[in-house]
């Protein structure tokens, strides 16, 4: 088959002190890291609307991306070749996988029924280029942000033709994420939310979306797709507050609607920072919780306060994040998709492999960091030392819950209660330092 990117060479591990800028100097995929290879716990995906779709464009200005497909006007055979694309880069750059939304990859049409003719011309020849490469899809979605019919939303709409046509969207996505083989299928709600309150029904809107994933839940069941359901936070942007705006709003959320057992989260790194908090903290959370199923890898600018989208390079966060991952016991059936788009004058297809090269080095620096930082002990040991009261006196019948407010009121009434130990944290910052 002739190579859509003759000049991307398969990418190679050459080490730090490589001048290559098509090789890794940290991603070692058989190096293993307490106890598994790097390509085991890092688990990293393409994903198909930035790196085969993206071309640069923002609201002030065209594409600027040169694509091998530029010249191509057939809307099937762009995506064809386009698919073949991705298939030839993840490979190259040894990404074990993809994800995608159903109208990224093929033409949408006037009708449900006409969208699913195309996007099942597509699935074939996904099957076709499965069997030629080894790339694996991490999960599928689908697009239900796009279309002008979804501009109050999906299953918030307050339009049921476009709940209904937003279910009759989901089901065949769902179909076609087990079809091919997916690990997982994501629910992003893209315009879940509200532009203003003057216009809106909060709760009618929030019952329909808990009724929504309720019914897709069941349909999963029902046609046995084995994958993880998962949904990703997002605060706002393009809406200006999005239902499903941090992992804690999700938390309460999936109990509400008897949604806990069924899905996961799927956490993105820009995300968070819209939310106010750190990666860390989202995955943190969504760990202790028993919620934590796949990332979204990326970084934001902190000085611009919208979803940029680059690609992660910031050691501390890469580091923070596989902290969490590691403690996690890994992500199991979802990985590290890199949501991420280049920066419009990075606009050459060798920009493209440099930016997943570099995003894959500053997790496999991370990686080994964390693992660092667990083996050494020191700073979990700081944490478990910290609460160490709970195991004993008044603290262990705090924690066994078996004392009342007149209890406490009793014992602490006469005693000199003064400050706890020092938290210590530019101490244990530099003790971070020190694994990097
Ligand atoms: C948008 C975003 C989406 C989801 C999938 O900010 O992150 O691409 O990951 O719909
Ligand atoms: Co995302």
């Amino acid at each position: 088959m002739k190579e859509i990117f003759p000049d991307i060479p398969t990418i190679k591990f050459e080490g730090p002190d490589t001048k290559n800028p098509l090789a890794f100097r940290y991603y070692d995929a058989n190096r293993k890291v307490g106890g598994k290879t790097m390509a085991e716990h890092l688990r990293f995906s393409m994903a198909f609307w930035h790196s085969m779709n993206g071309g640069g464009a923002d609201p002030f200005g065209t594409t600027t991306a040169v694509r091998p497909w530029d010249s191509i006007t057939d809307p099937m055979e762009l995506a064809r070749t386009k698919m073949r694309a991705m298939f030839e880069l993840t490979t190259k750059l040894t990404i074990p996988y993809f994800c995608f939304h159903d109208r990224d990859v093929a033409p949408d049409g006037e009708t449900l029924r006409e969208a699913n003719k195309n996007l099942d011309e597509i699935v074939g020849e996904i099957k076709t280029l499965m069997k030629d490469y080894p790339t694996r899809l991490l999960w599928g979605t689908a697009r239900l942000f796009f279309h002008p019919r979804y501009m109050n939303g999906a299953a918030t709409s307050p339009d049921p033709s476009v709940f209904a046509y937003a279910a009759g969207q989901v089901k065949k996505a769902i179909e076609v994420t087990k079809d091919l083989g997916g690990l997982n299928y994501v629910f992003w709600g893209g315009r879940e939310g509200y532009e203003t309150m003057l216009n809106t029904d909060m709760k009618r809107e929030l019952d329909n979306m808990g009724f929504f994933l309720q019914m897709a839940r069941d349909y999963k069941k029902e046609i046995g797709f084995n994958g993880q359901l998962l949904i990703e936070p997002k605060p706002m942007e393009p809406t200006k507050h999005q239902y499903d705006s941090d992992t804690g709003a999700i938390w309460g959320f999936l109990q509400e609607y008897g949604l806990l057992d069924d899905l996961k989260l799927n956490i993105e790194t820009n995300h968070a920072t819209l939310a106010g908090h750190t990666i860390q903290h989202e995955l943190h959370f969504a760990r202790v919780k028993g919620i934590l199923g796949s990332v979204d890898a990326n970084q934001g600018d902190t000085l611009l306060g919208w979803d940029t989208d680059q690609f992660p390079t910031d050691l501390y966060v890469t580091t923070s994040m596989m902290y969490e991952i590691l403690l996690n016991g890994g992500l199991h059936s979802g990985g590290l998709n890199f949501d991420a788009k280049l920066r419009r004058p990075s606009y050459t297809v060798e920009d493209l492999a440099q930016a997943h090269i570099v995003g894959m080095d500053a997790f496999a620096r991370g990686l080994v960091a964390a693992q660092a930082i667990i083996d050494d002990g020191e700073l979990p040991e700081f944490i478990a030392e910290r609460y160490r009261g709970y195991e004993s006196g008044i603290g262990g019948k705090i924690a066994g819950r078996s004392v009342s407010f007149k209890d406490l009121e009793e014992w602490a009434l006469d005693r000199k209660i003064d400050r706890p130990a020092s938290g210590r944290q530019e101490y244990l910052e530099s003790l971070i330092n020190r694994f990097l």
